[in-house]
């Protein structure tokens, strides 16, 4: 797989504003935020999407969500609640092949989203 921008964050390559991180994830505020709060946690083992979770391990996708949950409790976002969302393939406009979820909060949300 390609390197993409993600792998060099975790490699301490290029710089990102961390918020939370632990044995299985790192998680960083999106360049491009679409609420208050907009954050991006990063499994440190490589998939291109959630579409590829059938082929790994139990453990490395339970570490995978509860640091999504552990990243939302260290953003204070609990009590008000958030989204979290798995932008996969084209139609999703899923730009970076790396699986990432994003955690946005801050604002009330609407639904459907767009
Ligand atoms: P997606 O469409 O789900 O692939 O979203 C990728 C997100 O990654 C997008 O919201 C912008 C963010 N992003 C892209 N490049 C960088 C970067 O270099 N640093 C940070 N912090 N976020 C980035």
């Amino acid at each position: 797989m390609e390197e993409t921008i993600f792998d060099k964050i975790l490699a301490g390559e290029i710089p990102a504003d961390i918020v939370y991180e632990d044995e299985a994830v790192i998680a960083f505020r999106d360049i491009n935020p679409q609420a208050p709060t907009h954050v991006l946690v990063v499994p440190r083992t490589r998939m291109r999407s959630i579409a590829d979770a059938p082929g790994k391990d139990i453990k490395t996708l339970g570490q995978f969500v509860q640091g999504i949950a552990r990243t939302a409790t260290a953003l204070g976002l609990d009590d008000r609640g958030y989204r979290v969302v798995f932008n996969t393939g084209p139609d999703a406009l899923q730009t970076v092949e790396y699986v990432h979820a994003h955690i946005l909060g801050g604002r009330k949300m609407s639904w459907p989203p767009g």
